[in-house]
């Protein structure tokens, strides 16, 4: 395995500033639990981040699921955000042509440049679709977050496509603050943040081809940095609870690689 590098030291290598303040922020918190918040209430979303903010450095969104969504909604997490010191993730999975992919990151009902802290992208359309972003996140500082795996079954994204998005990602350092990925692979360099979905304590799956590991295993075994945790927290009776648990499982793991 790559020898060990703590958050801190990595918030120094990191090229874009969104990797800073997210290895700064998990360092200082103490957490490298990410949570999916896909519930499509806005009043559900709100109550969930202020019920686990304290527990979490990353609240992952799906804004386009959000049946009641209006610009208020993003001003109300934007401040639980700030009162819990978490980031905001909206999971987009942009995989259009750049010019195209501008309008959708800025406009449209969404505005998501305007409040998202980190975007995913697909490398489908090849390295120029960066272009799309690096204007309007050169003033936001936002970090665009590749995506080298997936989680689920038969996922394509393997083989030399991931070798690909890593290269990618290593030739547009500024604007590229991670991967999404299922492990660590030796070409991904310290200052990326690698975030891995597809987290649950015990589950074999779902229905529709989702995987799941669990959090030591993740951390631990594949080496990755982050867990993104859905249905294992915002399902449960009591998410807060859940959430600390997860917490700790994936920031011991994370401590145990020292
Ligand atoms: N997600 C995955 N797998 C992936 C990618 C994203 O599950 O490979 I890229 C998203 C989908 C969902 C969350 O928003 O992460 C996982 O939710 P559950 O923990 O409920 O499965």
């Amino acid at each position: 395995r790559a020898p060990f590098v703590s958050f801190q030291e990595r918030a120094k290598l990191a090229t874009n500033p969104t990797a800073n303040k997210l290895f700064q922020l998990m360092a200082s918190k103490k957490t490298n639990l990410a949570v999916a918040v896909d519930l499509t209430v806005k009043q559900e979303i709100l109550d969930l981040a202020e019920k686990i903010g304290s527990e979490i450095c990353v609240l992952k969104t799906h804004v386009d699921i959000v049946q009641d969504y209006d610009q208020q909604f993003i001003k109300d997490l934007q401040a639980i955000a700030a009162k819990h010191n978490f980031l905001i993730f909206e999971d987009r999975k942009f995989a259009d042509i750049g010019n195209t992919v501008k309008y959708q990151f800025e406009n449209g009902v969404y505005e998501i440049s305007k409040w998202a802290d980190m975007v995913t992208i697909h490398g489908v359309a090849g390295p120029a679709i960066i272009d799309g972003f690096r204007e309007s996140i050169k003033t936001t500082g936002a970090g665009l977050l590749l995506l080298a795996q997936m989680s689920s079954k038969g996922s394509m994204c393997v083989g030399e496509y991931t070798n690909q998005m890593v290269e990618m990602g290593k030739s547009n350092q500024d604007a590229v603050m991670g991967f999404i990925c299922q492990e660590r692979l030796s070409a991904m360099s310290d200052n990326f943040v690698l975030m891995t979905p597809g987290v649950q304590f015990n589950s074999a799956g779902d229905s529709m081809g989702q995987q799941y590991n669990t959090p030591e295993y993740v951390i631990k075994e594949k080496n990755t940095d982050v867990i993104i945790v859905g249905r294992g927290i915002y399902k449960s009776s009591n998410p807060k609870e859940e959430a600390i648990k997860y917490r700790t499982a994936s920031w011991s793991a994370y401590e145990s690689k020292q």
